[in-house]
């Protein structure tokens, strides 16, 4: 049995990640491929009910201190997301460390200092990085409501994003019809389990 595959959606702002990544999980659990939702920040845990706190601006924390926290949030799901892709199930996750590292250097946090907790998190196979133009992303549903939801902010996280993409990534503009957009990503999720089966490779560790 070959391992699953982790498949990651960043992005900014209402770019369509949530729609995206649950439609993704549908379509390939429909065809028989096993596979598991997640999401970035878990608010549900502990940890991640504070940073929700934080995000619907209830409480403060210094901008070093949410950013440990957010990472912490990743590293406390890190064993069971291990366990469900060496179990053969594909996990399909929204947001995680690039979203990190793109919010806290785009408040000039050092890019460096941002990545260190997250080093030797599961890599992921592949990322869809579902891009929008900020003015393009106001226009959505619910915008405003969280702390960084700001356009001249998230003009800076879409480029510190720009600046972390290697091979592993591809582009999706998210001003296409939604259903094209989904065709194009299950297609280029297949095609990565494919190759998986053909030729297994070990996960990965960020930035090592
Ligand atoms: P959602 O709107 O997708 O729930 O995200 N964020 C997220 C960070 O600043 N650091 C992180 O490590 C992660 C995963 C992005 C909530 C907001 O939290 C930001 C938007």
């Amino acid at each position: 049995m070959t391992r699953g595959l982790f498949i990651l959606f960043e992005g900014c702002d209402r770019s369509g990640k949530t729609t995206q990544s649950t439609r993704l999980v549908q379509a390939l659990n429909d065809s028989g491929i096993k596979t598991k939702l997640l999401k970035f920040p878990e608010r549900t845990t502990a940890i991640g009910k504070m940073i929700d706190g934080y995000l619907t601006q209830s409480t403060k924390l210094s901008d070093q201190a949410i950013h440990l926290m957010f990472s912490a949030n990743r590293w406390e799901a890190m064993e069971q997301m291990q366990a469900d892709l060496e179990s053969g199930i594909t996990l399909v996750v929204d947001r995680y460390a690039y979203s990190g590292v793109a919010f806290s250097a785009a408040k000039k946090l050092d890019f460096k200092w941002c990545k260190a907790p997250d080093v030797g998190l599961l890599a992921p196979d592949r990322v869809f990085f579902m891009d929008i133009h900020p003015d393009d992303a106001a226009k959505r549903a619910g915008y405003g409501e969280e702390i960084y939801e700001r356009r001249e902010f998230q003009i800076e996280v879409r480029v510190k994003f720009f600046t972390m993409m290697d091979k592993a990534w591809s582009i999706v503009d998210a001003n296409k019809d939604m259903d094209e957009i989904h065709r194009q990503i299950l297609f280029l999720t297949k095609k990565a389990i494919q190759k998986q089966e053909e030729g297994p490779a070990p996960i990965g560790r960020l930035w090592v």
